[in-house]
């Protein structure tokens, strides 16, 4: 990273800033980039600027539109290596991982840019005779989208890339721990030739900028990622405003580990779902529910596996868990802890903050183990986001699920079994956006739709073909060849 203060990306300059804020390596404390801490006004400028591009963009033929896409993910592709240490730079995420995540973004460039040539709308037969009728889909116009640190490039990329191939504006808000992703994929559109003001980048906070994106009248959708209590703040403005709103915010994912299933498979799936990230995931496992007559033996060799995980700087060789992203959020790991034991859940291994040699000037947590813990708990009940998993025995099948389903979240699920007619009703019964069969909760795929049922979301799907329907409006057009007025329902012959 050459660049040690960033700039806003707006109608193609790189521009502004005043104000700026230190951004941290969270394995190392060091220093890593100077970020801007923009005012409104910047976000007035970038809107202005998505709203003239946005007019002739709308006009670009999608296949043409897709052209871009494909240039962005073969430029992200040749530079896979350079993104992913400077992910795992700026968020902590070992760099097997950042690596993963970079491939999802990539992945999600060709997948769209498909879509070009797709965005299917229907033909159908009409009522009347010499009738025409189909429905297509009509881009919105400039869309604000707000994105989190934990994924600070692979959930951008499910965001602005089926917003632009569908003919939108955007203006992206990323996360201020995390701007050094939308650096570099700002500098890709560039060089990929997207048509200035397509894309703009107004980096600061959400109290600030976040918020001006969720007011600007000229901004018709917002897509945000984050936290629930922020997210009902959007859709409640959004709301008043009749704004398109798609909301993305957590999960209490739960891995159900059953009387037959294969524990050692089970164990691997909760180890890295559970501890991956260090726990910083959406889609993290934060509790497993284990039929009882398997407990003992799965906790024994949970334990044993954990003794695997080498925490340290993710740039490492060898090094599985990495920081977590800062202090705020190490506290609040360490929280739960007390809180977890307050409860009376057992503490079966970690619980504590690393200090210590090279761990002193980063964030780091222990992989976290609770046993005996009750579905009603804090623990089991409240998004942690960091490296704690809480063992809940069970009973029954029934049960299993009744615990799943029992948290205000619903974005992934997961069941060890055998058993295929236990598959299958699982699968029916679990009541999450997402569900694995002999997999952890994390791991989704970008062509499948990304998102949560309850306290997740609002109803709407990141990535897939389904994030299609965030960014376009669906338009229904008749053609009437008769030559004369025919009125639909009226005359219709009986
Ligand atoms: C997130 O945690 O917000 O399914 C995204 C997964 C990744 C994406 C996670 N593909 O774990």
């Amino acid at each position: 990273m050459e660049e040690k203060i960033l700039q806003n990306y707006i109608a193609g300059e790189w521009v502004g800033g005043s104000e700026w804020t230190a951004v941290y390596n969270p394995a190392t404390g060091a220093e890593i980039v100077q970020v801007p801490l923009s005012e409104k006004a910047a976000v007035a400028e970038a809107v202005a600027a998505a709203k003239r591009a946005q007019k002739k963009w709308a006009l670009v033929p999608a296949p043409q539109r897709a052209e871009i896409l494909y240039r962005v993910g073969s430029l992200m592709k040749e530079k896979k290596e350079h993104l992913s240490r400077l992910l795992t730079m700026e968020n902590g995420k070992v760099l097997e991982e950042a690596r993963g995540e970079v491939q999802e973004g990539i992945d999600m460039a060709f997948y769209m840019a498909g879509e070009g040539r797709r965005l299917f709308g229907q033909t159908t037969p009409a009522e009347l005779p010499d009738k025409f009728a189909m429905s297509e889909r009509a881009p919105i116009g400039v869309v604000g989208i707000i994105t989190p640190w934990n994924f600070p490039i692979a959930i951008a990329t499910w965001k602005s890339f089926p917003a632009i191939v569908a003919g939108n504006a955007v203006v992206w808000k990323p996360a201020t721990e995390t701007p050094i992703m939308a650096y570099e994929l700002a500098k890709i559109f560039e060089e990929a030739g997207l048509p200035e003001g397509v894309m703009n980048v107004v980096f600061g906070t959400g109290g600030t900028v976040g918020d001006a994106l969720v007011h600007h009248e000229d901004i018709r959708v917002i897509s945000f990622t984050g936290s629930n209590e922020v997210g009902r703040n959007i859709a409640a403005e959004c709301g008043r405003q009749l704004k398109k709103v798609s909301l993305e915010m957590g999960g209490k994912n739960a891995v159900i580990v059953m009387d037959d299933a294969d524990l050692d498979l089970a164990v691997e799936g909760v180890v890295w779902s559970a501890f991956g990230t260090s726990g910083q995931r959406c889609t993290a496992c934060s509790r497993v529910i284990v039929h009882k007559a398997v407990k003992e033996e799965f906790e024994t060799r949970l334990l044993e596996a954990m003794k695997g995980l080498t925490i340290g700087d993710g740039l490492e060789e060898g090094i599985k868990v990495g920081p977590i992203i800062n202090k705020a959020g190490l506290e609040k790991v360490e929280r739960y802890i007390e809180i977890g034991k307050n409860e009376g859940a057992k503490l079966l291994a970690g619980g504590h903050v690393l200090t210590g040699n090279s761990y002193t000037k980063g964030h780091y947590f222990e992989p976290t183990l609770f046993t005996d813990a009750t579905s009603s708990m804090r623990i089991a009940q409240e998004e942690i986001f960091g490296p704690v998993v809480s063992i809940i025995p069970v009973k029954s099948f029934a049960e299993a699920i009744e615990v799943n389903n029992g948290v205000t979240y619903g974005l992934s699920s997961s069941i060890f079994t055998q058993d295929v007619n236990q598959v299958f009703r699982a699968k029916r019964d679990l009541d999450t956006g997402i569900v694995y069969v002999n997999a952890g909760t994390t791991g989704a795929e970008i062509h499948l739709p990304f998102g949560g049922t309850k306290g997740t979301g609002n109803g709407h799907r990141d990535s897939g073909v389904q994030a299609l329907d965030v960014f376009t409006e669906w338009k229904a057009v008749y053609v009437d060849y008769s030559g004369k007025l025919q009125r639909a329902q009226i005359d219709v012959e009986e």
